[in-house]
């Protein structure tokens, strides 16, 4: 629409782990950008996913779920990343699950959070309304949220089965300031192929294995080739904390491993869109969440 003023503004959308944080980025954006999961605590470092059209850009920061005690420097570089991201937003948009009692859909540590955002404009997100039983479950939960005053507008959603989306992006639109786009409008991120390829390898990491094995692997993409012909080439390292942890990684016989590699190989080549060599190398780096040292060549800020 012509007679609207161009908006541009950077919404950070943050909530307790699990709450659907990255699966709506990706369903407002239209395409996987973030990596999800069943298991709470995917998201590591944000990820920041540019929504354009001809009346506003909204640059998403998708961040890691917010845990009121981090117990490992990884955490706390993860919580470093949720307040960066407060501090960088326009407009923050909480994610709260609708099927979850009040008292656990939002950190337990909330107040914490509500003063960093200071006088940001808050919007709720209730989120997975497809998961309520019947349409008369969501009243009270609306109602609830509707007297916690530091939310400017609620907003409930459903991003799996596209419920509410538009509404929403039309709600933030609201909050932002008349500005020019701030990237290019066909750009979707400002990370590169090489981040998106490591945490593709870790997705899969996250749905194979259990327990403690997603939580205790890092991937560190070391090479990344586009070649003129052929299949580019990618190498990277999976790191785990101990010589124990590789051996389920690797699995019987090399299986996992080789099933890890295939079903990387085939998401990475259809975020690439291009044909990949993929190699991968179990490595055992002792204790890497709480080694400041390790965590700065992994890209983390401590
Ligand atoms: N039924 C339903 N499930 C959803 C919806 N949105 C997300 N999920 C599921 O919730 C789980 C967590 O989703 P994520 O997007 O990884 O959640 P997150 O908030 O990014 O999680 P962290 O990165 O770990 O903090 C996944 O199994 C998703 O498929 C939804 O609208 N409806
Ligand atoms: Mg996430």
């Amino acid at each position: 629409m012509a007679n609207q003023e161009f908006k541009a503004g950077y919404c950070a959308i943050v909530g307790i782990p699990n709450a659907g944080k990255s699966t709506l980025m990706n369903a407002l954006l239209g395409t996987k950008l973030s990596i999800v999961s069943r298991k709470p605590q995917t998201t590591r470092k944000r990820v920041l996913g540019i929504l354009s059209s001809e009346t506003e850009q909204i640059v998403f920061l998708d961040t890691p779920g917010i845990m009121p005690r981090p117990n490992t420097l990884l955490h706390k570089s993860m919580l470093e990343d949720v307040k960066r991201s407060f501090a960088d937003a326009d407009v923050i948009l909480v994610l709260a699950e609708s099927h979850k009692s009040f008292e656990s859909a939002l950190p337990g540590n909330w107040d914490e959070y509500k003063r960093i955002a200071g006088t940001k404009p808050m919007i709720l997100a209730v989120s997975k309304i497809d998961l309520a039983k019947q349409k008369t479950d969501l009243l009270p939960v609306l109602q609830h949220y509707g007297t916690m005053s530091e939310f400017t507008e609620i907003v409930p959603i459903s991003s799996t089965k596209g419920l509410n989306l538009k509404e929403l992006v039309k709600t933030l639109r609201k909050y932002l300031p008349v500005a020019q786009p701030f990237f290019d409008t066909e750009q979707l991120s400002d990370q590169n192929d090489r981040f998106f390829v490591g945490e593709l390898v870790r997705e899969v990491i996250f749905q194979m294995y259990k327990e403690e094995i997603p939580y205790s692997t890092e991937v560190d993409v070391r090479e990344f080739k586009e070649r003129e012909r052929g299949k580019w080439f990618v190498s990277a390292d999976v790191i785990v904390e101990r010589d124990g942890q590789k051996a389920i990684l690797v699995g019987r016989g090399g299986l996992a491993l080789k099933t890890l590699g295939e079903r990387a190989r085939k998401e990475i080549e259809h975020f690439l869109t291009h044909p990949v060599f993929l190699e991968l190398h179990v490595k055992t780096r002792a204790d890497w969440r709480d080694n400041k040292r390790s965590l700065t060549e992994l890209g983390y800020r401590t």
